[in-house]
């Protein structure tokens, strides 16, 4: 019996509107993958009501009569959580991926004005129309797959307009495909052409013009900087973060990617929600990291295509007890990837990841990173009916297939949502 059937009591009279039966459920709670097999799920009003064995479960009176979803021994996970995308942008960058296998570096083609740049000049002549149709084939290749929450960046706008054009999609994503989107505002992606040379100025102008204008437009739940030798220093992300802070806004940073410029301990200093790359830091910042409670989200398909070395220290944030999260960086320079499958097995051949600590990646951990798992990330009696179901024969499966997708479909709003229908 694991802990969660011995927490549960029996359910005789089940006050919910729907009940799932002849599950099998990796709840991800108290810490593991919470397994209960030949399980019951019952859920009111899109949030879950209670979850036991089936010999818990009385027979359902008649007069509940609740929608029975029979789960014929299929497993039900948390929907799962993409914490980390940049996919709202125009055009793409394949000629630059065709450069870079010739020999080019990523930062060779930036310095020529190729890079983040060249989706930025794309993504600020798109129309709102246009950036959504472009994105949400992105967004659909997530959702197959039982992704049922996404975070996505601004970063390629650069300017007022397109960046709360990029954050209106977005939400309109959201709202349209009916996932849990959370948007980041991610002014201080790169340095545009107006500001060059004056980087400082243009954090100013973020601080005192752009993030104002998205706080009142309440288009970002939180703000994230690049923190790299080819973006922001710790200094002045240091800035911007003072002025997120002051605006309510919650913070992430991408550090560590290339170097260890200091990013993860500003980060710690905020209690950023999370900590993103991460292949540079140092056991400093990872112990700063733990102190603050700072998710690190590991990004395996960046990593992977830009071809590089040095892994992130996963050993080292499991020493320090730091929770660890899996994400696409679903972006068009450096990770242009469209599965999140892929990336928990990525996250175990590459970084090293166990089966478990892969799924708890784009589950609970997701959560924490984007400061949700009080709502989502495990099936707990209270959390919102957020759930996939999957034709598999344990979790493991998913970390363990690249290119095949086992998903049935979710469940939104305790609303089931079949992966055909959901796409039609
Ligand atoms: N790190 C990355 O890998 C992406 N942004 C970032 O901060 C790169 C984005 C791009 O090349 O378009
Ligand atoms: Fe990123």
């Amino acid at each position: 019996m694991t802990d969660n059937q011995k927490q549960n009591t029996s359910l005789d009279t089940p006050v919910c509107d729907s009940l799932w039966i002849n599950a099998n459920i990796a709840t991800m709670a108290q810490g593991g993958l919470g397994i209960i097999e030949n399980a019951a799920l019952a859920v009111d009003k899109g949030k879950i009501r209670w979850i036991g064995s089936m010999e818990q479960l009385k027979d359902v009176p008649e007069n509940q009569a609740p929608k029975i979803h029979d789960a014929k021994g299929m497993w039900l996970t948390p929907g799962l959580i993409d914490c980390h995308t940049h996919l709202v942008y125009a055009g793409n960058r394949a000629g630059e991926f065709a450069m870079r296998m010739e020999g080019k570096s990523y930062a060779d083609i930036a310095k020529a004005g190729g890079g983040i740049m060249s989706s930025v000049r794309a993504t600020r002549e798109a129309s709102e129309d246009e950036l959504f149709r472009s994105s949400e084939k992105r967004l659909r290749s997530l959702l197959k797959e039982g992704v049922t929450t996404v975070e996505i960046k601004s970063g390629y706008g650069l300017e007022m307009e397109s960046e709360l054009k990029m954050l209106r999609v977005a939400r309109e994503l959201g709202r349209a495909y009916s996932v849990n989107v959370q948007t980041t505002f991610l002014g201080a992606h790169a340095i545009p052409p107006e500001y060059a040379g004056k980087a400082d100025d243009y954090i100013t102008m973020l601080c005192d013009e752009m993030m104002p204008a998205v706080a009142k437009e309440n288009l970002a739940d939180a703000v994230d900087a690049y923190c790299e030798t080819i973006a922001f220093s710790p200094d002045q992300v240091m800035k911007l973060f003072t002025a997120a802070k002051r605006l309510g806004l919650a913070v992430k940073l991408h550090a560590g990617q290339m170097s260890d410029m200091g990013g993860v301990e500003v980060a710690a200093h905020f209690h950023a929600l999370s900590a993103e790359h991460l292949e540079h830091v140092s056991e400093k910042g990872i112990e700063a990291m733990a102190k603050a409670g700072t998710v690190a989200v590991l990004l395996p398909g960046a990593f992977y295509s830009l071809r590089e070395t040095k892994k992130p220290p996963v050993e080292k944030f499991r020493a320090y007890s730091v929770p660890m999260a899996l994400a696409t960086d679903s972006n068009p320079g450096t990770s242009p990837v469209g599965s999140l499958l892929l990336m928990l097995n990525m996250g175990c051949v590459l970084f090293g990841f166990t089966a478990q600590e892969a799924l708890q990646g784009v589950t609970i951990n997701a959560a924490k990173a984007l400061g949700l798992q009080h709502k989502i990330g495990s099936l707990e009696v209270g959390k919102d009916a957020d759930m996939a179901l999957w034709d598999i024969t344990h979790p493991s499966e998913l970390a363990y297939h690249t290119g095949y997708n086992p998903c049935i479909g979710v469940v939104r709003h305790g609303q089931f949502m079949d992966i055909r229908e959901r796409l039609a």
